[in-house]
């Protein structure tokens, strides 16, 4: 088996461990067909015809719902739809772990809702959720379905546009997500980052408030940003939450 060793000290890792906070990305959710942004398979790589002309992070801003509203929901219905989207065995293990006590919180820039499909409680969204849309004006929330099943800009019967829950780029973070991050991660014995490029920034920070003893990096590519961690695997987190017995 490839990285033997790395599997061996993750496990007696998790063994030792009683406050495991997990700070995750876009690559928790390739397994279950969920496409990243940066990997050579990833939404930012993709030639799409319709989309090209715009730079990627050009379609997830602010500036692209304000500017080019029709553009920013076409590519939002087509590219950001998890609705039959089931949880991998990495969601499952993880909410393994909440549930005997390990695990205390999960971190995720994901705003596809799989970790509290697979069962996990405690999830601190820092970029929110595809799963609830909302009327700028009124503020009436409105389920996944409503932009999903609408063409052109969806409104409100108040005329408003409704939006996604999500954190576009040129937004804030939610202030309580930033808080209950912090917190949860400055108190953890051991922070595990997988699956995530952290090269989105402030969400990336977090993981400096961590004074624990163990950083465990789960990732398919090599992050130069955190070099220092006490244990770095390199490959596909799928394989390596595969082999603990939780
Ligand atoms: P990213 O920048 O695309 O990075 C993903 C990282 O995960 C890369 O370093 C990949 O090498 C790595 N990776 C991908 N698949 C695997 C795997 N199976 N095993 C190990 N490593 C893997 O995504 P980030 O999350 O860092 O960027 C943050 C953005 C992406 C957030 O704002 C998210 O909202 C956004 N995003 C979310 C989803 C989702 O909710 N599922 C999907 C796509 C993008």
């Amino acid at each position: 088996m490839e990285f033997k060793d790395e599997i061996e000290k993750f496990k007696s890792i998790i063994t030792e461990s009683n406050n495991i906070v997990f700070f995750g990305g876009a690559g928790v959710s390739t397994a279950s067909g969920i496409p990243d942004f940066r990997s050579k398979d990833g939404l930012y790589n993709q030639k799409d015809i319709q989309f090209e002309k715009y730079a990627p992070e050009y379609l997830l801003d602010r500036k692209c719902l304000k500017n080019n509203p029709k553009v920013f929901y076409e590519f939002y219905r087509q590219k950001l739809d998890t609705r039959n989207i089931e949880p991998n065995i990495t969601h499952y293990k993880l909410a393994d772990l909440e549930k005997i006590g390990k695990l205390k919180a999960i971190v995720t820039q994901n705003i596809d809702g799989l970790h509290q499909k697979a069962g996990s409680k405690n999830v601190i969204e820092l970029h929110g959720t595809t799963a609830v849309s909302r009327c700028r004006r009124c503020n009436k929330e409105f389920n996944e379905e409503y932009i999903k099943n609408t063409t052109g800009v969806p409104r409100c019967e108040c005329g408003g546009i409704i939006r996604p829950d999500v954190v576009l780029y040129g937004e804030q973070l939610p202030s309580n997500a930033i808080f209950d991050a912090t917190e949860a991660i400055k108190s953890a014995d051991t922070l595990i980052i997988a699956g995530t490029s952290l090269s989105v920034f402030p969400a990336a920070y977090l993981i400096y408030e961590f004074r624990g003893k163990n950083m465990v990096v789960i990732n398919e590519e090599q992050l130069e940003s955190v070099k220092f961690a006490d244990l770095m695997i390199i490959g596909n987190i799928k394989e390596v939450f595969e082999q603990l017995e939780v």
